[in-house]
């Protein structure tokens, strides 16, 4: 998964580590000549000490900075002259530990990279002043370090755009008065269905009941689908015929839980494209109407920046609690994945892995970083 954005992220972190590599052996022999210089540092050592990363301007001159002496908190990972803790010294300071020419051109780079892969250029954009105000200031770390500076500071940064909105969906959930009430947005064919059919899937394992409502009145061969889904899952369905009013099916469905305790209801909508003005103000309509605990927005990750379009553009019409993001065994190239959370506010929280009903993950924002910028 993201393999061709894995293979340029990692380019940018070998790239940069490099120079870093460089800079830090000269900076050595530098410091080996003046031992002394700027020894009260009293934040020297301290990679997460109270210095503040805007107040200084990068500067080049990492060696003068670096005392030499490998003082407190200084690992015994010693590469080329310069330990992993002397390197976090010098970032603790607010020095830049690459020359700042080589720096943009790695960040014109990365740039390059990320936006080839579908990334949104705000995002884009955010991701790059992240990277630069890790390496250049502190690098504001909840992440376990990497052990290089460089891929320190892009996971960092990547982890920053990706988590926007993040919550705990079993929390969400387990706290929510029943029945929950969940209704699936997106356009034609992304997967809406298969998924509503996943989550059926994902609660029973989890202890809930659900009833699925068939919204997608319009299609011809909804309702069979959807029943093919419940027989199969052994979950009740509620639907009308097609034509009828979508808000009152999903109402339907929401009656039929509350008089036999069901859990959650999962409310399926026709595909509808979101330039088509009648379709989407008939979900607003359904949003007005149903009023849904969660509204979950579904597409596929192949789509890239048309995702990230749509997502903007549903959410405006009925307003989204999250993304499902399907077909992601389908080797997307990860800008949907990195940009949706950070252009909409709302959090991407499962990824669709295959057409089987457990091929579903919960999206961890982590361990995405980690897929992207691995070990
Ligand atoms: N490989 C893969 N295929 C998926 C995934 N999710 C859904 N599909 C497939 O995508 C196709 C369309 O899925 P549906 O669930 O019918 O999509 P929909 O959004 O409900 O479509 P409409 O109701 O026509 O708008 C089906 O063939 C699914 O098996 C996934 O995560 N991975
Ligand atoms: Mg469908």
């Amino acid at each position: 998964m993201f393999d061709g954005l894995k293979e340029k992220l990692g380019r940018f972190s070998d790239e940069v580590e490099e120079d870093v590599e460089a800079e830090a052996a000269a900076g050595g022999e530098d410091a080996a000549g003046a031992p002394d210089a700027d020894a009260g540092d009293s934040d020297a050592g301290d990679a997460d000490g109270g210095t503040d990363p805007a107040a200084e301007t990068p500067e080049a001159d990492a060696g003068s900075e670096a005392d030499g002496e490998a003082d407190a908190g200084a690992g015994d990972d010693a590469e080329d002259g310069r330990s992993l803790g002397q390197r976090a010294k010098i970032l603790a300071t607010g020095k830049t530990v690459v020359d700042e020419d080589d720096l943009q051109s790695h960040l014109d780079d990365l740039e390059l990279a990320l936006l080839s892969s579908d990334v949104e250029m705000a995002v884009a954009e955010a991701v790059l002043d992240g990277v630069e105000q890790n390496l250049v200031g502190e690098t504001r770390r909840r992440l376990s370090s990497t052990g290089s500076l460089a891929r320190d500071a892009l996971r960092e940064s990547l982890y920053d755009v990706i988590s926007v909105g993040q919550f705990d969906f079993d929390e969400r959930v387990a706290a929510a008065d029943k029945p929950l009430v969940i209704v699936f947005t997106g356009v034609n064919g992304v997967g809406k269905t298969t998924t509503i059919a996943k989550l059926a899937r994902y609660f029973e394992d989890r202890g809930y009941s659900s009833v699925l409502a068939n919204g997608d009145t319009y299609r011809a061969g909804a309702n069979e689908q959807l029943e093919r889904h419940a027989d199969n899952l052994d979950t009740r369905i509620i639907s009308h015929e097609q034509g009828s009013d979508p808000a009152a099916v999903i109402y339907d469905g929401v009656e039929y839980a509350e008089a036999n305790d069901i859990d959650v209801v999962l409310g399926d909508t026709a595909g509808r494209l979101h330039t088509s003005d009648d379709l989407m103000d008939q979900l607003a309509k359904i949003d007005r109407v149903i009023d849904p605990d969660v509204t979950l927005f579904v597409d596929e990750a192949v789509a890239g920046q048309d995702a990230v379009n749509r997502a903007r553009e549903f959410n405006d019409a009925a307003e989204i609690d999250g993304a499902v993001l399907t077909k992601a065994d389908a080797d997307p190239q990860g800008g949907a994945a990195i940009s949706i959370a950070h252009v909409t506010g709302k959090p991407i929280l499962f990824l669709g892995t295959g057409q089987d009903y457990d091929d579903l993950e919960p999206f961890d924002p982590e361990e995405v970083v980690d897929r992207l910028i691995g070990e």
